[in-house]
């Protein structure tokens, strides 16, 4: 994937800890950096040819799409800084990348939406037993890992969100074999309209290939990371934790 990094800059996106975007092209001239980036383009290929990591999940046509599409969990954020964003559009709301990445991101909205987009229509399995088919917009996982940069050492990425489901933080993990899978998307749209915040406002995981409990909603923070151990519960999510259902949710 080619990715225009020019274009993130002009939609504001930066590096957090002050490291500018822009310093990206100045620090690929570097050889370590160069080393770096081989590595990462390494795992990528690694990831999306590996055995069983390229299946695609069903896609939908438009005709298919289920008239209703049942939000559950988490139905709206009560954070006050969440309240915030929303209040203002989430125009100034970003996207934290970081963890076991050479360069952690903040990411606003109009960045992620700068980037090339993929749209796709799925069906969302709930463990709970139902299921509804949706169109869902946003960049893929992978392109933000392009730009973050993975350390070789990151095994897990690890969604934080800005919802207590029973008065306890929601978040989530996966692979990198999902992360890479061309059906993971951040995405910020559903059925051609920006998410609802029922949905999971301004952002959320679309991961397809797994039971909907992991397609984390109101993200806020992506974290890579080499082991869940120290993550909340050390079970790798909520749910997971609570010992209710299993971290691998292949469908
Ligand atoms: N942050 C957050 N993400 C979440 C949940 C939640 O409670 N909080 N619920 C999960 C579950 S169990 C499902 S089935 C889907 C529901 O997504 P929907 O509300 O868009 O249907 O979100 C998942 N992601
Ligand atoms: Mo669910």
């Amino acid at each position: 994937m080619i990715l225009s990094r020019r274009r993130l800059i002009q939609a504001g996106a930066v590096g957090a800890g002050g490291l500018l975007l822009s310093g990206c092209d100045r620090l690929t001239r570097k050889p370590e950096v160069l080393d770096f980036l081989g590595q990462a383009e390494d795992l990528h290929r690694v990831t999306q040819r590996g055995l069983a990591g390229d299946a695609l999940a069903r896609e939908f046509s438009e005709s298919q799409m289920s008239p209703t599409f049942r939000a559950n969990g988490s139905l709206a954020v009560a954070d006050p800084v969440y309240r915030a964003h929303f209040a203002q559009g989430f125009s100034q709301w970003a996207l934290r990348v970081d963890g076991l990445v050479a360069h952690p991101l903040m990411l606003p909205l109009s960045a992620l939406k700068a980037m090339p987009q993929r749209t796709q229509i799925t069906r969302h399995d709930c463990v709970e037993g139902w299921s509804a088919i949706g169109k869902w917009t946003g960049p893929r996982l992978a392109a933000l890992l392009d730009l973050a940069r993975l350390r070789p050492e990151a095994r897990y990425l690890v969604f934080h969100c800005a919802d207590l489901y029973g008065g306890r933080p929601y978040y989530e993990s996966i692979d990198l074999v999902e992360a890479f899978h061309p059906q993971t998307i951040l995405a910020w749209a559903m059925n051609g309209q920006p998410l609802e915040e029922q949905h999971g406002a301004p952002l959320r995981l679309r991961v397809e290939r797994q039971l909907g409990y992991k397609h984390a909603k109101f993200v806020t923070r992506i974290e890579a990371v080499a082991s869940l151990a120290g993550i909340y519960g050390g079970k790798g999510g909520y749910w997971e934790d609570n010992g209710r259902y299993a971290w691998y949710a292949g469908i």
